[in-house]
């Protein structure tokens, strides 16, 4: 598949994601609507959207389509977008800009940035939970679990807490791939399993989406300290530099840039491999995973 149709393959499920939130997230209404006014301006904006896709594609691959899918990737996007209004908090990265536009706590203010990451986080187990996502109470229980666990203390906020130590920290490549693994691998490995979990798979196609999900994951963050170094502000509508600034170790600093592309390109390749007991029917994960070292943003 040429990198048009991947692209065209992923804007259309971004499409039909954001179509998703704008239907789940609250209306703005009453004296608390500024919160749901937030939570809009920080899930809607325009960003890629791998998540929800790599969720629709992993459940596509077990016949289930449709709502049930959607919502479970418009739940992962939840917990992304909260992420991204979080870490650009002052207390945290204090980035100014995000998905080219100002961040939420500019836009609006640092209390109602935290309170809107906060009704992003249990929005989505909110979405999860409900049986519209699946009319089988333990199918929702272990996406709910499973989520939980790749956004919380041992996935996503325990990443960022050795990101925001890691200035004092000299991480070498094993610190530096346990931080990534945690802080952006977690969710993104989630995305691929929680398709198998929605799906119904068997615990072996369910294993072969979890790898196949964490050599992503790996991937799609040396692809990004790439792009750290490689664009400008512009192009990424996102602040850049700012861990060389701050004497953050990266694979790029420790690999130099030509090892890390090698890395990066040895773990699409091994991702893919994760998929050959589907036997040709995961193609379109096999192309977003070479998508996403190759692309420019
Ligand atoms: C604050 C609990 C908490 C966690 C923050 C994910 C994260 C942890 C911070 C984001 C900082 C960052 C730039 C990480 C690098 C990789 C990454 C997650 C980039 C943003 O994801 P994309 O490229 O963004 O998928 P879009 O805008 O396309 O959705």
């Amino acid at each position: 598949m040429s990198a048009s149709r991947i692209e065209r393959a992923l804007g259309e499920t971004a499409e039909a994601v954001t179509d998703c939130l704008d239907r789940l997230l609250p209306a703005p209404d009453g004296p608390e609507g500024r919160v749901a006014e937030a939570m809009r301006y920080a899930a809607l904006s325009d960003g890629k959207r791998l998540r929800p896709f790599l969720l629709v594609t992993s459940t596509g691959l077990f016949g289930v389509s449709g709502e049930p899918a959607l919502r479970a990737a418009a739940a992962v996007e939840m917990i992304h977008a909260y992420s991204l209004v979080h870490d650009d908090l002052p207390a945290m990265d204090d980035d100014d800009l995000r998905r080219g536009r100002p961040a939420c706590h500019i836009q609006f203010d640092e209390a109602t940035a935290i309170l809107a990451g906060d009704a992003l986080l249990t929005f989505a187990f909110e979405v999860l939970t409900d049986e519209a996502t699946h009319g089988d109470g333990a199918v929702r229980c272990a996406l709910a679990r499973g989520l939980a666990v790749a956004s919380g203390a041992s996935g996503m906020v325990g990443g960022q807490m050795v990101d925001l130590l890691a200035a004092e920290h000299d991480l070498d490549l094993d610190g530096v791939t346990h931080l990534q693994n945690l802080k952006t691998g977690a969710l993104i490995a989630f995305s691929c399993e929680g398709g198998a979990i929605l799906g119904g798979a068997s615990a072996e196609q369910r294993d072969a989406l979890s790898a196949y999900g964490r050599d992503l994951g790996l991937a799609f963050q040396i692809a990004d300290d790439l792009l750290d170094v490689e664009s400008t502000a512009a192009q990424l509508g996102k602040a850049v530099g700012k861990d060389a600034d701050a004497g953050k170790a990266t694979f790029v600093s420790l690999l130099g840039v030509a090892g890390a592309r090698d890395y990066a390109s040895e773990l699409v390749a091994r991702a893919i491999s994760r998929l050959e007991l589907f036997d040709g029917r995961a193609d379109l994960l096999a192309d977003v995973a070479r998508f996403v070292i190759d692309r420019r943003h």
